[in-house]
This record gives C-alpha cells, sequence and structure tokens, in this order.
C-alpha cells in the first residue's frame, strides 16, 4: 500500500539532506554593540541580535539552498507523476516544499532530516487539507433531528460501489446507527443478488425491484420505507457507468433529482491512476460529487492516486477501501495519511 510513493518520497528526503545545504553566511555589521548572549535554544531564532550572536549563529547554522536543489525537485515532479501523482500535483507539491525550505535554518546538531521532512509534510498537507466531514456523525445528527440520511454512491463500472455500501453499512450498524440498503441498479445483471448477498450477512434491510425498473423510483421506496419505520440512514446504490454514456448519467441525475440525497458520493478505484482524477471532473460536472471514497488502495503499490485525487478535485476523501472484508474501510485524514508516507514503517 502506497509503497512506491514512501520510498520515493524518502529518497527525495535522502536527496534533499545530502545536497541542499550551505553554511550560512556571515550576518556581520558594524553598528550592533557587541554582547555577550548564550547560544539561540530557539527555532527560529530571536531577530535582535548583538555582533558575536550573529557571528557565533553564522558558524551555528547551516541553511538550505533552495538554487541547488531545483534540479532535484524537477526530476521528482516526474519521478512522482510516474507514480500516478498528477502532473500538476506534482508541480504543485514540488513548489510548495521548495517554499518551505527557503531560508530554513538549520542548527548544528539538529537532525537535518527532520527538518526537511517537516518541511515535505506541511508541503502535502497544505495540497490534501480540503474541509471535511462524518457521515456517522451526519447520520446521528439527522437521527437526532428525526430525519433519514440519504447517501447516494456513484461512479464508474467495478470501482467498488457496492461493496463500499456494505462497508458503510456494517460501520454505521456498529455505531449503533439503521441503515437501509436500495438496490437502485437494476441494470447490470447480478448487482441486485449481489448487494441482498450483502444486507443478509449485515443483516440490514433492502429494497429492490426488477431487473429495468426505473432506479430512481427504488431508491424513493427506500427513502419512504426508512422514514416509515425509523430507520436512520439510505445507501443508495447505483449502476456503473462510464461518464460519457448520456442516457446513464441522465438516469444518475434523476436518482438524484428523486432522492434528494444529502451526499452525493464517488466511489474511485486507486488503480485507475490519473484517469480517477478525470472521474471526478466529469461526475461532479453532470451530477455534483459532495466527497470521495477511494478504494482498493491496499492493491495500490504506487500511491499517488491518493495524493492526486485529493489535491486536485476539492473534494474531501471520506474514506480509503484497504481490502474486501467489511472492516476494510479506513477514514481518511489528511495528518494520518502524511504520516504513513512520511512516518517509520509501523
Ligand atoms: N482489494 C480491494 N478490492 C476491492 C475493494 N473494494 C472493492 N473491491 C473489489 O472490486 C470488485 C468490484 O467491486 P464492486 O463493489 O462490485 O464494484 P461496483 O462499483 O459496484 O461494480 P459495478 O456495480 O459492476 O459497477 C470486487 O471484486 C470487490 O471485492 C478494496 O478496497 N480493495
Ligand atoms: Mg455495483
Amino acid at each position: 500500500m502506497l509503497g512506491r510513493l514512501k520510498k520515493a518520497l524518502k529518497n527525495l528526503v535522502n536527496e534533499v539532506v545530502k545536497s541542499g545545504t550551505k553554511e550560512a553566511p556571515p550576518e556581520v555589521s558594524e553598528e550592533a554593540p557587541p554582547e555577550v548572549s548564550p547560544p539561540p535554544k530557539e527555532y527560529p531564532p530571536k531577530e535582535k541580535k548583538g555582533l558575536l550572536a550573529r557571528v557565533k549563529e553564522a558558524v551555528a547554522y547551516k541553511e538550505i539552498d533552495v538554487k541547488k536543489l531545483e534540479p532535484i525537485l524537477e526530476e521528482y515532479v516526474l519521478l512522482l507523476s510516474e507514480l500516478d501523482v498528477a502532473y500538476e500535483v506534482a508541480e504543485e507539491l514540488m513548489e510548495q516544499f521548495k517554499k518551505k525550505l527557503a531560508g530554513v535554518k538549520i542548527r548544528r546538531g539538529m537532525d537535518e532530516r527532520e527538518v526537511v521532512e517537516k518541511a515535505l509534510r506541511e508541503a502535502i498537507l497544505s495540497l490534501i487539507s480540503i474541509p471535511s466531514f462524518d457521515l456517522v456523525e451526519e447520520a446521528k445528527k439527522a437521527r437526532a433531528e428525526g430525519r433519514v440520511l440519504k447517501v447516494m454512491f456513484m461512479g464508474v463500472n467495478g470501482v467498488g460501489k457496492t461493496t463500499t455500501i456494505a462497508k458503510v453499512a456494517y460501520m454505521l450498524k456498529k455505531e449503533g446507527l439503521t441503515p437501509v440498503l436500495a438496490a437502485a441498479d437494476t441494470f447490470r445483471a447480478g448487482a441486485v443478488e449481489q448487494l441482498k448477498t450483502h444486507a443478509q450477512r449485515l443483516g440490514v434491510p433492502i429494497i429492490t425491484k426488477p431487473y429495468g425498473s426505473d432506479p430512481a423510483s427504488v431508491a424513493y421506496d427506500a427513502i419512504e420505507y426508512a422514514k416509515a419505520r425509523g430507520f436512520s440512514v439510505v445507501l443508495i446504490d447505483t449502476a456503473g457507468r462510464m461518464h460519457v454514456d448520456a442516457d446513464l448519467m441522465n438516469e444518475l441525475r434523476k436518482v438524484a433529482r428523486v432522492a434528494e440525497p444529502d451526499y452525493k458520493i464517488l466511489v474511485l478505484d486507486a488503480l485507475t491512476g490519473n484517469d480517477a482524477v478525470e472521474q471526478a471532473k466529469f461526475f461532479d460536472e453532470a451530477v455534483g460529487v459532495d466527497a470521495v471514497i477511494l478504494t482498493k488502495v491496499d492493491a495500490d503499490a504506487k500511491g499517488g492516486a491518493v495524493l492526486s485525487v485529493a489535491s486536485t478535485i476539492k473534494k474531501p476523501v471520506l474514506y480509503l477501501g484497504v481490502g474486501q472484508n467489511y472492516e476494510d474501510l479506513i477514514k481518511f485524514d489528511p495528518k494520518w495519511f502524511v504520516e504513513r508516507l512520511l512516518g517509520e514503517e509501523k
């Protein structure tokens, strides 16, 4: 999981540490009266310093030479884009990294790697921190207000919509919430049975209609069922569709119009790499996307898709799918993600 991206970022830190520092130029000037002050304890050092302190500082610090780093950063734009980081994201990341490194002073004895890593951490965070929400909290809030929380899942064929719905239902149930499934994929053979099997295993109700039925009516019935019986959440499964298929996109718009979901969640497959970003743009324009769940992250050795999706489409990534079992859904937290990328192997 994320293996190659982790490795690349580690190498980047190594290269920056190896070749990116220079001795800080001595800041000697005439006007300041000499004074003896203890070596700076604080980082960054205080503004006002005497002559001796400044000479001391020049000896005591190294600076990051951003100019020298430019070729390395350029090389990593290409390297990262080979790992499914969208080119513009890779460029932006290196730009942010450079900004965070510029002017940083490294005290002798200080761990250079830590300083560089911190800059990279902050650069990544600045790209992927997007205001998000918690589905469980939203469901609890809706329940407290006597509403049914309606969530529609959509995406291209085979990305993992149905599996993800089962995982979300499992999670909600564990939190004491009561989900109902709406089998609004009345299009693909076997889709209804697939969701039904999950519903039975999870012990949650499911609303189905024969194949070829209007998916919007399935969603509608599920919502009515939930309202009538006091269930708290409706999870609407929809048929996989290519964004270029105008009829199916119209159908999806109709489901959204009829069901009026609180959240339209786009499911994206990490293995599709850069295409995931394209899919997100299309679905957002055609139907509107409130949030994303990225699946198959467990099988994604490159790792760049998570970074790209989180930073390009400006929609929060709520969860990562990391396997085929019900528990294999991780809440996406930018800080956790950066820790996974740059932290020590656990
Ligand atoms: N490894 C892994 N496999 C996953 C994950 N999520 C889904 N899958 C697998 O991906 C395949 C497709 O999953 P579905 O849930 O049927 O996908 P879908 O989007 O509903 O597919 P359609 O309804 O045909 O469009 C199944 O074999 C799932 O087990 C994940 O996070 N990790
Ligand atoms: Mg499906």
